[in-house]
């Protein structure tokens, strides 16, 4: 077990992503994916993204060794489940501990599973079925200071958002024509959905409704603006009584985040937390401990820049304290930046291909 330090990858020995951290019993938990990849074609279906179980890890204390607590969770043993367990969250209540899960059912249809163990470390025994209404990606289950909780679910493309806007499952256009059976232009951008967990923590209290997301001159947010518009990846945390929804942006591979006094919404736009990473996915959360706010997130320098395998990271997070938080670069100084890219390279990526997120100019392009 090695010390990690800000930006290092937390995780050497598996790739590993989405990472979703909290603090349970004192200690910081972070629940990610487990990218095990394939040879499926980087088409915008997601198809790519393979992944049958989930680890947890934990630090004792931010900058403690990380500790990896072994599978929590297989797939083998999801009797809903036919593939792809995507992006993980995790909750607690009335002392048990529950792992959210989505991944695509016998039909091929995206949907969200709940896991129940009495320790945040699991192991994790599954629920017979997924949650019945919840469909899409990348659950977040957010615990608010009044005791109730909610979970923040949908993506786009390979997370099949756009099949849902009928109120069913509609297949539409082939899963590898990304987003041409969603909105466009100046329609609004789809959003994605809330509902209130029963105390139960396994079912809803009522049908998942979709968020209401405002640019920041309080107009619905048109799906042309794709630089700050909901993608996946979903978070909220909560700062001086509002409410923040973080998200991936997608296709311009930000992650963007909206304001609310109600944590229902409506939520308006209000900057980017995090700058492109290398490889094409973006995904954090956001998670405070001991007072101070850290950002947790992935990169595929760990892979020499293959977007389906990734290694999970975090840093500092600025807020101040109006809630404005301060954007990370998450290649921040020369040392990160050359250092992510030495680790590229030695796996085998084209350094060039990513000068722009990691910052290289001429100079230390020459030095990699
Ligand atoms: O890890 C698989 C998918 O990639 C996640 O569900 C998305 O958020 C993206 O990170």
């Amino acid at each position: 077990m090695k010390k990690n330090n800000f930006d290092t990858y937390l995780v050497e020995n598996m790739y590993t992503a989405d990472p979703s951290a909290h603090v349970f019993e004192g200690k910081v938990y972070i629940y990610p994916s487990h990218d095990l990849g394939n040879d499926n074609p980087d088409d915008g279906s997601g198809d790519h993204f393979w992944m049958e179980d989930y680890h947890v890890y934990s630090m004792d204390e931010i900058g403690a060794p990380v500790v990896d607590h072994g599978q929590v969770l297989h797939m083998k043993d999801v009797p809903w489940v036919s593939e792809q367990m995507w992006a993980p969250d995790a909750a607690t209540r009335n002392g048990k501990y529950y792992l959210y899960f989505p991944a695509k059912d016998k039909d091929g249809i995206f949907r969200v599973g709940a896991a129940v163990s009495d320790r945040p470390y699991g192991p994790f025994v599954p629920e017979p079925n997924y949650i019945e209404g919840s469909f899409s990606i990348d659950p977040a289950v957010f615990a608010d200071t009044d005791g109730e909780y909610y979970m923040f679910n949908g993506g786009l493309w390979g997370g099949q958002l756009e099949k849902w806007q009928t109120g069913e499952f509609v297949t539409g256009a082939p899963a590898n024509q990304p987003g041409t059976d969603g909105p466009q232009g100046d329609e609004p951008a789809l959003r994605p959905w809330i509902a209130k967990m029963n105390e139960d923590m396994v079912s809803f209290a009522h049908a998942p409704k979709y968020i209401d997301m405002l640019d920041a001159d309080g107009t619905p947010m048109k799906s042309k603006f794709n630089d700050r518009r909901f993608f996946e990846a979903a978070w909220v945390h909560k700062f001086n009584n509002k409410y923040y929804l973080s998200y991936s942006t997608g296709d311009t591979h930000n992650i963007a985040y909206a304001e609310a006094e109600n944590v229902y919404g409506p939520y308006t736009y209000k900057g980017i937390v995090l700058e492109p990473v290398v490889g094409w996915t973006n995904h954090h959360s956001i998670c405070e401990v001991n007072g101070e706010w850290y950002l947790f997130y992935h990169d595929s320098g760990i892979s020499g820049g293959h977007t389906q395998l990734r290694g999970i990271k975090y840093t500092k997070l600025n807020i101040a304290e109006d809630g404005t938080i301060e954007t990370v670069q998450a290649y921040r100084d020369d040392e990160t930046k050359l250092n992510v890219a030495r680790m590229l390279k030695s796996k085998g990526g084209d350094v060039h291909a990513f000068s722009k997120e990691l910052g290289l100019n001429d100079e230390l392009l020459q030095k990699v």
